[in-house]
């Protein structure tokens, strides 16, 4: 009989959470044949990243995955393994049904991730429910053997090396998209990011840049600036606009699996939040993070965490201009150390950063992957 996994994803905002859980659904049944049920609170935030979503009347199977409205699951008998996404805390009848359960299921709170060293000690700490005595356990995802890896297929490599060695391939995506392919001397840039007050100045950089840049944007969070500062009203899908050196094309909003192909096809990415950089590291491109904002500015240890550990063992002139650069975008920096001042220093090291993030990709992916990691981890715990 296959391990039963229920997990719980309770949506805060965007689409990470509901990114990540869906990620993780699909390689547990695809890749270790458990039967999956993914209970969402907001079903409607997987419809963007699932093309083949309708929409849910619940219990509905895509891809193998079993989907659940988050009510329903009070009704249902729990798994094997519970997990919980980013402490979304399940419904109290929930947790009630596996302290009734003859074998407690494994209850896992995976967290979110970060490059930071506490997370090495916290990582599988136990946590006991006061009053049920069921027990849960944090996983937290990680860059290296102490913490819990990275979600990545098994087949994700074999994907992208194709894709990455197949013009006709490529071709087709852009087509797919409805933009014409970049010019064969321009650099590919793809731009997915939050609200940045130095969007404007690093547009402003790269239409007066000697090399041409091609911008592809996924719809979301910067088109509206865009259009303000190309003078349009309106940027849909497909629009194409020329300024100077710079081409920007504004594509759909990809399904997840086609967004790792705008990942592949471009020299240069701009991701933000958790997934999509995750997915840029396998990319084995450059990329610039876009870091979600928390209080505090506690999000800007967390930036100089990974920058610690990415920029470590690259020569100083590349390690100096990534983390200005990233700095600058990050600060949302127009001034005399900003994004637009960055950026030649940024795109000369390029090369250096392309060899870095092979390199690493290679490195992060040694230590396993988080799903399977995390099922020996439960299996350990159900024996
Ligand atoms: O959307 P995000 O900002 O999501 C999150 C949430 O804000 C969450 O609350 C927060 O905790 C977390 O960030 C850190 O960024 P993220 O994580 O990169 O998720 C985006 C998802 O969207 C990811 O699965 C990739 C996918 N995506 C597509 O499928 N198609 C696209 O065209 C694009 C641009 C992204």
């Amino acid at each position: 009989m296959p391990l039963r996994v229920d997990i719980f994803c309770a949506v805060i905002d965007n689409f990470g959470d509901a990114g990540v859980c869906w990620r993780l659904a699909r390689q547990l049944v695809n890749e270790h044949g458990c039967s999956v049920r993914l209970w969402l609170d907001r079903p409607e935030v997987l419809e963007a990243l699932v093309p083949a979503m309708q929409v849910l009347a619940g219990g509905e199977n895509i891809d193998g995955v079993r989907l659940g409205d988050w009510q329903q699951a009070i009704m249902a008998e729990p798994a094997d393994v519970v997990i919980e996404a980013f402490a979304c805390n399940p419904p109290e009848a929930c947790i009630a049904r596996m302290a009734r359960c003859a074998r407690q299921p494994a209850w896992i709170n995976l967290e979110y991730l970060s490059a930071e060293n506490w997370v090495q000690s916290s990582h599988l700490l136990p946590s006991r429910h006061p009053q049920l005595g069921l027990t849960k356990y944090f996983y937290f995802p990680g860059f290296d053997a102490a913490t819990g890896g990275l979600l990545k297929e098994a087949r994700l490599d074999a994907a992208r090396l194709q894709f990455q060695a197949d013009a006709g391939a490529q071709s087709a995506f852009w087509q797919s998209c409805g933009v014409p392919a970049p010019q064969a001397e321009a650099l590919c840039v793809s731009l997915f990011a939050y609200e940045n007050a130095a969007l404007p100045a690093l547009l402003d950089a790269w239409a007066t840049s000697a090399q041409p840049v091609y911008c592809a944007v996924p719809v979301g969070r910067s088109v509206a600036a865009i259009a303000t500062w190309c003078g349009q009203a309106l940027l849909q899908p497909g629009a194409v606009i020329d300024r100077g050196n710079l081409r920007i094309a504004v594509v759909p909003f990809l399904g997840q699996r086609d967004y790792d192909s705008l990942l592949w096809a471009c020299d240069l990415n701009f991701v933000r939040g958790e997934d999509s950089f995750v997915r840029a590291q396998w990319a084995q491109r450059p990329f610039v993070w876009h870091i979600y904002q928390q209080d505090d500015n506690a999000h800007r240890i967390k930036l100089d965490a990974f920058l610690a550990l990415f920029g470590a063992e690259i020569a100083s002139p590349a390690q100096q201009a990534l983390k200005d650069f990233w700095h600058a975008w990050e600060r949302q920096d127009v001034g005399a150390q900003g994004v637009a001042a960055c950026w030649p220093a940024f795109s000369a090291q390029l090369p250096a950063l392309r060899r870095r993030a092979a390199v690493w990709a290679e490195l992060v992916a040694t230590h396993g992957d988080l799903c399977s990691r995390l099922l020996i981890f439960c299996q350990g715990l159900l024996e």
